[in-house]
């Protein structure tokens, strides 16, 4: 229910009356009551006029569930259909939202399109063991659950997937918080891409890390987790990743309402998802990916155990390997054997 009042409050310029949610949810006043209490005690403030109603004068930074679906809910209170995420999993604290969102697919009959969400992660992961970096309050931590119909080899693909959705999100938030800013605070020279293969990097820092990771069968998917870890509003990185490490607020002055950005995501990613489960792979999205590409027609080296091989990056093919051009000729780069780096810097 608490989803359902918000999302009448925020859809409404005006003040909503006790009488018209109890009308419109069918439940009693005290029950409204307790739910506004509720929602004080999260932050927001709520404005009690008599004989008006209820008006939400400020929005709290919040990721909880009810916050999230109720940007993503139509006026009969069903989640959109053009919406990936179906439901939210909402934590103050977690180890991992990919940990979680496994040990609750194997456990319990999960949806597809679940959302797991935290303010902070206690031992978050980046690929191959890596450590990433979660401090609460300030980014997005999530995974999301999907049971696709798509062959167990194709499953890396939602990676590439992700990255681009996740990059118009970003744009778009970006756009709207210029839009509604009162000065023009964003700086158009801030070039949100990707570095191969799924580095979300904004003025060459690290933004955005993902890490999918699934449960299948040689034929059959269970389930699949592709987990995001975005910095939005982080000031402050350990001295390990201060170098390549930024947020959205640090390199373009915009402070990014988290739970908006998450309402885009589920949408981009609802929109590039159809594509790609369309064709199986990634021939409708690699000129987009393309276009996001940041070292496309750049020097790159690619840095296997043995040996570097340094050539320009000419972008992806159907299947999200990385093409370059070499004095040897073209070479193929398949993501998880080789890293790429820039010949001047990371990327
Ligand atoms: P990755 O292996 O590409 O990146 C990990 C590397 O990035 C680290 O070794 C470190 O150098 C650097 N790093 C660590 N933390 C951060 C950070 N906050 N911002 C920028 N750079 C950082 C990328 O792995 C995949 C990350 C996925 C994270 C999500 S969060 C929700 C979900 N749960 C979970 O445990 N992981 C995923």
């Amino acid at each position: 229910m608490k989803s359902k009042i918000l999302k009448l409050l925020q859809n409404s310029e005006e003040a909503v009356s006790g009488q018209m949610l109890c009308e419109k949810l069918g439940v009693s006043r005290t029950a409204v009551w307790k739910v506004i209490n509720q929602l004080k005690d999260e932050g927001y403030e709520i404005e009690a006029a008599q004989n008006k109603g209820y008006t939400i004068k400020k929005f709290p930074d919040v990721l909880t569930a009810a916050q999230i679906e109720s940007q993503l809910m139509d006026d009969d209170f069903q989640i959109t259909k053009d919406s990936i995420v179906k439901s939210v999993h909402y934590y103050d604290e977690i180890d991992s939202t990919n940990n979680e969102a496994k040990r609750v697919a194997e456990n319990e009959d999960t949806k597809d399109g679940t959302l797991f969400i935290t303010e902070s992660q206690t031992t978050g992961r980046g690929r191959r063991g890596r450590n990433w970096a979660s401090p609460k309050g300030s980014g997005i931590w999530m995974t999301l659950l999907l049971k696709p119909q798509i062959p167990p080899a194709s499953a890396s693909m939602l990676t590439i997937v992700s990255a681009i959705a996740m990059v118009e999100a970003i744009n778009k938030a970006l756009d709207e918080a210029s839009e509604n800013a009162q000065d023009a605070v964003l700086d158009k020279s801030s070039v949100c891409g990707i570095k191969w293969p799924n580095d979300i990097v904004l003025n060459g820092k690290k933004i955005c890390g993902i890490l999918t990771e699934m449960s299948a069968e040689m034929d059959y998917i269970h389930f699949v987790v592709i987990g995001i870890g975005l910095n939005a509003n982080t000031l402050e990185f350990d001295e390990s990743i201060r170098d390549v490490a930024s947020s959205i607020l640090k390199e373009t002055g915009i402070k990014i309402n988290r739970s908006r950005l998450v309402a885009l995501f589920s949408r981009c990613f609802n929109g590039v998802f159809e594509t790609f489960v369309k064709s199986g792979d990634l021939a409708g999205l690699k000129e987009r990916y393309n276009n996001m590409l940041l070292n496309r027609d750049r020097e790159v080296k690619a840095i296997y155990s043995d040996r570097t091989v340094e050539g320009v990056a000419r972008g992806i093919n159907d299947v999200g390997e990385l093409i370059v051009d070499t004095d040897e000729g073209e070479i193929i780069i398949r993501a998880g054997e080789v890293s790429v780096r820039g010949l001047y810097g990371y990327v």
